[in-house]
């Protein structure tokens, strides 16, 4: 019986991933760093999961891995974060088409939600303060960033959502559009849904059990979009 469906953010709940791009760029910027990520950059470097990592992996392979760059990495993601806040504040970014309403079914059947998600908790929380009114936030369960040792493809933040869920992952649905969000789902035992975002468009989706190109097709009643009663 299915009991949860657990969401990824970035690229899932939202096309979020050229906000953080632009964020990063700005945060270069205003600390007087050269760098500049362009689209096809940045899509070069999501193969690496998490903002920090994927700072250390630009810096260790375009930089030679310099001290002094290494010790601004902590300083450049904060700022970082705190422009993508104010960027999705002001935009008001939006949820993908159909999230909204699978939520909103969800719930109207007693189906549990929860996020798992490589982005920090702060993004997390601004990005449900622009969608969800402030006393009635959808998620039960929301595991985020560093409260996971090892980041996406590791199974870690999917498990501690399963675990803090606590249901098993046969009895959940995950939501996610990247490979390495595939495979991390993948591993947590969890039956994985796949929705392709801007920047996952070459993804292999190799182990959804379903992939469809955003949950607003049109036509289909959820509870057999993906094959699956729920209850
Ligand atoms: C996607 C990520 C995140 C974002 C940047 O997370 O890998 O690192 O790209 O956010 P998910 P941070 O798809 O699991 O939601 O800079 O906060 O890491
Ligand atoms: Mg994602």
């Amino acid at each position: 019986m299915l009991k949860a469906l657990i969401f990824d953010v970035d690229g899932t709940l939202a096309e979020t991933e050229d906000l953080h791009r632009q964020a990063f760029n700005q945060a270069f910027s205003e600390l007087g760093l050269s760098w500049h990520w362009d689209s096809a950059c940045y899509a070069d470097l999501l193969t690496v999961m998490g903002g920090k990592e994927r700072l250390a992996h630009y810096v260790a392979t375009r930089h030679g891995d310099a001290a002094d760059l290494r010790a601004r990495m902590p300083e450049i993601h904060t700022r970082k974060t705190a422009i993508y806040g104010g960027l999705v504040s002001e935009g008001a970014l939006a949820l993908r088409p159909g999230v909204a309403r699978l939520i909103a079914e969800a719930r109207a059947d007693d189906v549990r939600l929860a996020i798992a998600t490589t982005t920090t908790r702060a993004n997390v929380d601004t990005l449900l303060a622009v969608n969800f009114p402030a006393g009635d936030r959808p998620f039960d369960v929301i595991a985020s960033g560093d409260e996971a040792a090892r980041k996406k493809p590791a199974s870690d933040i999917f498990d501690l959502a399963v675990r803090r869920l606590g249901i098993a992952p046969s009895e959940a649905i995950a939501f996610e559009d990247s490979a390495a969000g595939i495979r991390s789902a993948l591993d947590a035992g969890l039956p994985v849904l796949a929705t392709r975002s801007r920047y996952t468009e070459s993804h292999r989706l190799d182990g959804a059990f379903s992939a469809v190109s955003d949950l607003g097709e049109p036509g289909h009643p959820h509870r057999h979009v993906f094959g699956v009663a729920w209850a």
